[in-house]
């Protein structure tokens, strides 16, 4: 039995709205990173720039839908949808699922009641989380029951916060009608691809109405689904994130076919993640050596797809029970013995209060952002290049480089800063001694950036970056991120002028393939 709905009345006003919102969006680009052709990107201001008001509303605060937003604010997602109806070859299902998590990740699974227990628990303590998630560890609606009763409870008790749904999209064609009854305004579908050959390569199988599937006829069967579903939900004014695991040699080339397909169904965000694939995951594609592509790989096919619509750069693959900004990850903290013990102190005014305090965060961030551009303007220079950045969040550059856990990239040009990905790594500083081997892993990791920015870094590994080309940047210690990458680009712009140095380009650079970073 599937739970009532709260929220009728709200989800009947905008569906009233929706050819309205719906042309809007179609009309709008740039959310989610800098937006292509030339457009102001909404995702990089911190007031609403381009974006209707409908639309900002939505996306303003949720960390996946803007860039710009996921600095500032946190999000976390309930375990309690353990089943799946479908096999994808890069999933082993002892893990959780691989289209929203890295795979080799088991979260703990929590029942509805419990679930609503923990996003009290966690927003009484991170007032700056402002979406709730339910990303698997199965598939959502392949468990419907638990998924919407979650939803139900949260609604109730926690009304201020955003639901949030991702789903592999073979059964949802059957609970459009729930999902939008319950105002959930962002849903994410995993489609790889659109060509049921090519499909046939990723999904063995898939499950529905009581029989087993496969090969084609598999692939044919959830294509036809998702796009059918991907259709329902944007008709209803729900803006729908994709997601594609960009699989070298299987569907790398064919992801921009698929871009094509889900922004002329209404798509409002593509997001191509990386494939992550090791033995030791026990996958199909870890177990027959498919690689996943490298950072320059991941990046052209990111840009190619940019002139057709938003493209998402800032996912983290996070886990099934994940807690905290996306760079972070908090859910140790909240286990259900801690949660349990917890008091939980739900209080909306001191909620509101603190998000006040982010927004003149985010205002004074951009407005320092803006004054530096100004330096670059009547630059000529057609010099295109990366930067990597230890952050903790706030759109600082607050964090030691022996400490960073990812760094951010940013794309530098006279145009200004452009986040463009982050990458994972291992710590390199192991309580309090520098590790040389995760060293060597750090700068794999961003070869392909002329500089990284860090609030503080030790002599050694200082060393070594420069040895490897890569220049080590202190001196923005604790500053806004962009404003400082852009006047470092400046000075960088006028050595070379002068002949002082000369620009090359750099090499490419490793994703890691590791399951998950250490738990925080
Ligand atoms: Fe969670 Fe996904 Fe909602 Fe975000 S995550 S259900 S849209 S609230 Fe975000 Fe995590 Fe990437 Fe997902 S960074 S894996 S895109
Ligand atoms: Fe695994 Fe998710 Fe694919 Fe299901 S949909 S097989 S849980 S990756």
């Amino acid at each position: 039995m599937q739970a009532t709905a709260p929220h009728e009345a709200t989800a009947a006003g905008n569906i009233a709205n929706i050819e309205n919102v719906m042309q809007e969006i179609a009309d709008h680009k740039g959310c989610g990173t800098t937006g292509g052709s030339g457009k102001a990107s909404c995702g990089s201001a911190a007031g609403q720039g381009d974006l209707p008001t409908e639309i900002w509303e939505k996306v303003k605060n949720h960390p996946c839908y803007s860039e710009e937003a996921h600095h500032h604010y946190a999000r976390m997602h309930v375990a309690v949808a353990p089943a799946c109806n479908i096999q994808c070859n890069y999933c082993n299902r002892k893990y959780d699922c691989a289209n929203e998590s890295r795979p080799g990740v088991v979260s703990e699974k929590l029942t509805p009641e419990q679930a609503a227990k923990k996003v009290l628990a966690v927003a009484s303590t991170i007032p700056q989380m402002t979406v709730l998630g339910i990303a698997g560890p199965g598939d959502p609606l392949a468990n419907p029951e638990k998924t919407f009763k979650t939803f139900e409870l949260i609604a109730k008790t926690a009304p201020d916060i955003k639901l949030c749904l991702s789903t592999n999209g073979l059964a949802l064609p059957d609970h459009v009608d729930t999902i939008a009854g319950f105002n959930v305004d962002h849903v994410t579908i995993t489609i790889n691809m659109v060509d049921p050959e090519i499909g046939a390569k990723i999904y063995p199988w898939v499950f529905w109405k009581h029989k087993r599937y496969t090969g084609v006829e598999a692939a044919k069967l959830l294509t036809d689904r998702q796009l059918q579903g991907l259709e329902m939900l944007t008709e209803r004014g729900i803006l729908c994130k994709v997601n594609s695991v960009m699989i070298p040699g299987v569907n790398d080339k064919h992801l921009v076919e698929v871009n094509k397909a889900v922004k002329s169904r209404g798509a409002f965000l593509h997001n191509i993640m990386p494939l992550i694939s090791a033995p030791e995951h026990g996958t199909v594609f870890g177990l027959t050596g498919q690689r996943g592509p490298t950072a320059q790989e991941l990046k052209a096919l990111q840009d190619s797809c940019e002139g057709e619509m938003n493209m998402m750069r800032h996912c983290r693959q996070c886990r099934a029970d994940a807690v905290g900004l996306l760079g972070e990850d908090r859910s140790a903290e909240f286990t259900t013995d801690k949660i349990m013990a917890m008091e939980v102190n739900y209080d909306l005014d001191s909620r509101k209060a603190y998000q006040a305090k982010v927004e003149d965060e985010r205002v004074a961030k951009v407005a320092a952002k803006q004054e530096e551009l100004e330096t670059l303007a009547g630059e000529m220079s057609d010099i295109k290049l990366l930067v990597s950045v230890a952050t903790k969040g706030s759109g600082l550059i607050n964090e030691h480089f022996g400490h960073a856990k990812e760094f951010q990239v940013y794309e530098l040009s006279t145009a200004g800063a452009k986040f463009v990905g982050h990458r994972r790594v291992d710590l390199y500083c192991q309580g309090g001694f520098g590790d040389e081997e995760s060293l060597e892993t750090v700068i794999r990791a961003i070869n392909d950036c002329h500089a990284v920015f860090v609030a503080k870094i030790g002599g050694c590994p200082k060393a070594d970056l420069q040895k490897a080309g890569i220049e080590p940047v202190d001196q923005f210690a604790h500053e806004f991120i962009e404003k400082s990458a852009i006047a470092w680009f400046k000075s960088y712009l006028d050595k070379v002028n002068s002949g002082e140095i000369e620009h090359v380009e750099r090499g490419d650079a490793e994703i890691r393939q590791g399951a998950l970073i250490s738990a925080a």
